[in-house]
């Protein structure tokens, strides 16, 4: 099909083979996409670097997103390599690991709340500011990750709930202030998946298991599967869509109850 064939995207928030920005690069690359990449702390640099590599990319730039003049040089080297841009994906979020188990009125401190607001949620405005002067004039796309501990309580998601509502909030308003120069802003919200970012949450895995028995779809979601609706969201088929938040979580989130199996 090839929709994505001319576009220059800059991926941001690919850490390993199960990150989600990898399933969403993957797909972009499938379609023709031309794509830059950014990593966090020089640990990362070799394996993302061989990763970007396998989707013929040497555009790999370090930024750490709590730095303003990272990602000014992040944003003008991707469009200096590329010619251009007309993608921006930010799949990042972190909040302290302490603040991330227990009760939530305990564990949210003044601190926690700020870094997870920071580096989750400002940082999709502050890399749109960056991008938005390379944007393509009527054809630019941005696309972050939420989840829906955005709208309803989760167990040990705490402070990271709140910076997903402010997140969505950010790509209604980035929406319309950027709407007039044709540029798109949608987020995905996932299901769970086994990333780096969830491996070492504790109840992981009765989680998958929960939503794998309550989804529609009865299963859980893959980073393939958020990839491909991702590769959709970014492309001209969706140039109607902007401010929208797009579930792929196999249904899950339209459940009011489940019903045991009776048969
Ligand atoms: P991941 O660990 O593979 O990716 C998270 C990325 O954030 C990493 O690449 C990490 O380097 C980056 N990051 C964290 N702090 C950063 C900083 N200060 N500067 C630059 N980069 C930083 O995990 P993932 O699950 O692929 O997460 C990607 C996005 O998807 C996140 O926004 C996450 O909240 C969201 N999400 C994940 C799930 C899930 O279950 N895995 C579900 C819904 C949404
Ligand atoms: O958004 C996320 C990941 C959020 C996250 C995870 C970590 C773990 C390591 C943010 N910051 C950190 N900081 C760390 O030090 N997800 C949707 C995946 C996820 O995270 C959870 C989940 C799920 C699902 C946290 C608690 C409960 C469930």
């Amino acid at each position: 099909m090839s929709f994505l064939a001319t576009k220059r995207a800059l991926v941001v928030g690919l850490a390993s083979k199960r990150s989600i920005a990898w399933g969403i690069a993957r797909s972009l690359h499938r379609e023709g996409a031309r794509l830059a990449f950014s990593y966090q702390g020089e640990k990362l640099a070799n394996r993302v670097r061989d990763m970007a590599a396998e989707l013929d990319s040497t555009a790999v730039f370090e930024c750490d997103v709590a730095d303003d003049q990272a990602i000014e040089q992040l944003v003008g080297g991707s469009a200096a390599a590329l010619g251009g841009l007309d993608i921006l994906v930010h799949s990042v979020g972190f909040a302290p690991r302490e603040a991330l188990c227990g009760s939530f009125t305990e564990a949210t401190t003044r601190e926690a709340w700020r870094i997870a607001q920071d580096i989750s949620a400002y940082s999709l405005v502050a890399l749109t500011r960056a991008a938005r002067p390379h944007l393509a004039a009527g054809a630019g796309s941005v696309l972050t990750l939420s989840y829906l501990g955005a709208l309803r309580p989760l167990p040990n998601y705490n402070v990271m709930g709140p910076a997903k509502a402010s997140l969505e909030a950010a790509v209604r308003f980035l929406a319309q202030d950027l709407g007039a120069e044709g540029i798109r802003v949608n987020a995905i919200s996932a299901g769970p998946i086994k990333t780096l970012a969830a491996a070492g949450i504790a109840g992981l895995r009765g989680m998958l298991e929960h939503v794998a028995k309550t989804a529609p779809l009865r299963r859980g979601v893959s980073a393939e599967e958020v990839g491909d609706a991702a590769a959709f969201l970014c492309s001209d088929l969706a140039r109607g869509i902007t401010g929208e938040i797009l579930y792929v979580d196999a249904g899950y989130n339209i459940v009011g109850m489940a019903f045991p199996k009776t048969d």
